[in-house]
């Protein structure tokens, strides 16, 4: 797979978020806040990180990576798209009965997709078993990534897979987390205060790193200094903005799981123009970003 640099990975990221809301539109149903920050770290991943090949999604020496905050989905599906897993028209059978791509990934509808997810708070378990059963199978040089929400730190279980990853120092594992502050009913401090969460992981015994989750170039610095610390886990708490790159669903809880074009939601320009707003507001920031590079 070929890497981009950052520049043309900040602008694919633009791009691929521009089709997310025509997605999300279309769909009339799904998150739109979540995939939105997400789109960076997505990007980064699929086209600068990862070891994958989308022509041999199976290929045996690929790197894992585990989206435990599943309702995220739809920012997976349209990066695989761009990478070249799907055609970008399926896109717009997003949530269809019958579909490849449901509101939740399904592991064994899309190839690429790692594992099915979307009840939260098991995707950390399941990234650690597999990281665990890399390490017996003397796969040491293949990473996990898992990308899990804020949201779900708020479950017990979440914390049995923290604590059984730093009790098999499992290294090849490295935690994202989407720090967005937000969760389906609300800002996560009002809901279940999290802080001081770099306090708690590093407490647990895992290696922590905080990073800006829009900067490409953190990202992209963090994963690789991940990757070198051994004899423990990693966790990277990325700061997102929810929505971000649409300023009118930037930071709004309401947006967590309304698409475009749904519903009026106050400070939202009516619900008839929310997605050509949305897109006007990304297409002014790409070009932003174009003529920042030029
Ligand atoms: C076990 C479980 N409980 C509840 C839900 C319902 N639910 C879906 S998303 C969500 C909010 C989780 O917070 P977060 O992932 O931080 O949301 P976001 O930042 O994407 O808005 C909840 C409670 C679920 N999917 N699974
Ligand atoms: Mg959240």
């Amino acid at each position: 797979m070929m890497q981009l640099t950052p520049s043309q990975l900040a602008l694919k990221a633009n791009e691929i978020r521009q089709d997310l809301i025509k997605m999300l539109e279309q769909a009339g149903s799904g998150h739109s806040a979540g995939p939105l920050g997400l789109a960076d770290i997505f990007t980064a991943l699929y086209f600068n990180i990862l070891k994958h090949d989308p022509k041999n999604p199976d290929w045996d020496e690929r790197d894992i990576l585990i989206l435990s905050n599943g309702h995220c989905t739809p920012i997976r599906y349209v990066t695989m798209a761009h990478a070249g897993y799907l055609p970008k028209e399926e896109l717009s059978t997003l949530r269809q009965y019958g579909s490849r791509l449901q509101g939740h990934p399904e592991r064994t509808r899309l190839s690429g997709l790692e594992t099915t997810s979307g009840p939260l708070g098991s995707g950390l378990s399941q990234a650690a078993g597999m990281t665990y059963a890399l390490t017996m199978d003397q796969q040491r040089h293949r990473w996990v990534y898992c990308i899990v929400s804020d949201g779900e730190h708020d479950e017990g279980n979440f914390w049995e897979g923290v604590m059984f990853a730093a009790k098999y120092n499992l290294s090849n594992l490295i935690v994202i987390v989407d720090r967005n502050n937000i969760q389906i009913d609300g800002p996560t401090e009002e809901i279940m205060p999290l802080e001081d969460l770099h306090a708690k992981w590093e407490a647990f015994g895992w290696h922590v790193q905080e990073i800006d989750g829009h900067n490409i170039d953190s990202i992209i610095d963090a994963c690789s200094m991940a990757r070198a610390i051994e004899n423990r886990p990693s966790v990277i708490i990325a700061h997102t903005i929810p929505g971000k790159g649409v300023n009118f669903m930037e930071y709004n809880y309401l947006w967590h799981g309304t698409p475009p074009g749904k519903q009026d939601i106050p400070g939202a320009p009516p619900k008839s123009i929310q997605a050509k707003e949305a897109l006007n507001a990304l297409r002014t920031l790409g070009g932003k970003i174009r003529s920042e590079h030029e």
